[in-house]
């Protein structure tokens, strides 16, 4: 019997098939992937001992490969096709995201791996948003938006054949696992050509920017891909010279020294051309994105991280910048590991082990993302024509059951780990 392709193995192929298909389509893409490359580079000859901390959790090779991307797709029964074929590669919807107060109407998941072995091995990510149609006031146009969706299939027959078939079985094999892999991608490419006349994507681009952009092509098109580059500030930076037109701020918190949470940028939506049914017109979506984590935080930190944004301009301040008080107020999550010096004290405190130096706290890493950063990235590449006001209850039932099964805790995943971690060391 052939053996099975580990998921992990199938979302790394997937990744980096995405990531060759968006710089081929997307060039400006490609040189931010280089420049984020260089900075990597420069920070790593100034730093070498992040060089070896690197090295040791999860090698440099891939350093700068996506560590993101993101699609819109528009009804339930195209965000459960997706939560069945993310499945395949070992990706599960992690957190709700509401972004209609921020004016967007969508909300959304990741889907990610959870383990953090499996993250190790390729960290790649789906931030996967679901069209809110009942957000669109006009009845007429509500109604013609919903028929549009339904007449398309954003997956071919042959990964649909394959999903079921790694249903099945539990699995793929290797030469399922890489057309898999090339069938998926179809899903995700860029058309040129609308499904819809141009007085109807005028319409709908009325109603929202986000609106015309789901529903007026045959599929939910990568939007963006992200990389994570190990200066995000001189990242921004350098964009101009490179000839990338970058946003004008860092979403999320400020730069610290000891990093919380997840800094991103982009570079501003291509104005592309687009054929709609034979009339020649364009059309904004896609852009690039590079990313920074830092440490996840408690909902205890976070609830002073999100009380701390309310209140802008230099409130980040009251945010310890230090990560003995972030692991000691439970601002933050940490992995214990015990280190090489010997003579622990029997029956002492975890925190007196750790001061004693016979146990390490390493910060851990944010997986996750940022609705108003969220908001932000999507704003930027909207236009600014593009703010809008809902009413719509912020739901997070309605997007589960749209779903058909309960997104992830995210908050539970940092906390199952770090209390494995100081489990494992049997005080
Ligand atoms: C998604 C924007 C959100 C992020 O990194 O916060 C996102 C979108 O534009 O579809 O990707
Ligand atoms: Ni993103």
């Amino acid at each position: 019997m052939a053996e099975f392709v580990e998921p992990d193995r199938i979302r790394a192929a997937f990744a980096l098939a995405m990531s060759d298909m968006y710089r081929a389509e997307v060039p400006q893409y490609g040189a931010l992937v280089a420049l984020v490359e260089q900075i990597n580079a420069d920070v790593l000859a100034r730093d070498p001992e992040l060089a070896v901390g690197l090295e040791r959790a999860g090698g440099l090779d891939r350093l700068s490969g996506e560590r993101h991307g993101a699609i819109r797709v528009g009804t339930a029964e195209e965000l459960r096709l997706c939560a069945r074929a993310f499945a395949v590669m070992g990706m599960e919807p992690v957190g709700y995201y509401d972004l209609a107060p921020a004016g967007v109407p969508v909300h959304s998941t990741a889907f990610r791996p959870v383990d953090p072995a499996a993250l190790a091995r390729n960290p790649f990510r789906l931030f996967t948003s679901l069209l809110r149609l009942e957000l669109i006031a006009d009845d007429a146009l509500r109604a013609e938006a919903a028929a549009i969706l339904a007449r398309r299939q954003i997956v071919t027959s042959h990964a649909l054949a394959l999903i079921e078939q790694a249903e099945r079985d539990g699995g793929l094999d290797e030469a399922h696992a890489n057309r898999f892999v090339v069938e998926l991608l179809e899903t995700f490419r860029w058309h040129a050509r609308a499904t819809v006349d141009a007085q109807t994507y005028a319409k709908l681009l009325a109603s929202h920017r986000l609106v015309a952009d789901v529903v007026s092509f045959r599929g939910p098109h990568i939007n963006h891909l992200t990389p994570r580059t190990l200066d995000i500030d001189a990242a921004q930076a350098a964009m101009p010279a490179a000839g990338i037109a970058p946003k004008e701020n860092i979403e999320g918190p400020p730069r610290r020294r000891c990093p919380v949470l997840l800094r991103q940028t982009s570079f501003k939506a291509l104005d592309e051309a687009i054929d709609f049914d034979g009339v020649v017109g364009r059309h904004l979506a896609r852009f690039g994105e590079i990313e920074q984590r830092g440490v996840a935080l408690t909902p205890k930190g976070r609830a002073l991280y999100d009380a701390l944004l309310a209140r802008g301009g230099d409130a980040f301040a009251d945010l310890p910048d230090d990560w003995d008080v972030l692991r000691r107020e439970g601002l933050a999550y940490f992995a214990y590991t015990p280190t090489e010096k010997a003579g622990a004290p029997e029956g002492t405190s975890l925190d007196s082990l750790v001061s004693a130096g016979h146990v390490a706290a390493d910060p851990i890493i944010y997986e996750d993302f940022l609705p108003v950063s969220a908001a932000g990235i999507f704003q930027s590449n909207l236009g600014d024509a593009a703010r809008a006001h809902y009413q719509g209850q912020s739901s997070k039932a309605a997007f589960e059951a749209a779903l058909g099964r309960p997104v992830i805790d995210e908050f539970a995943l940092y906390a199952a780990q770090q209390a494995a971690s100081i489990a494992a060391l049997a005080l």
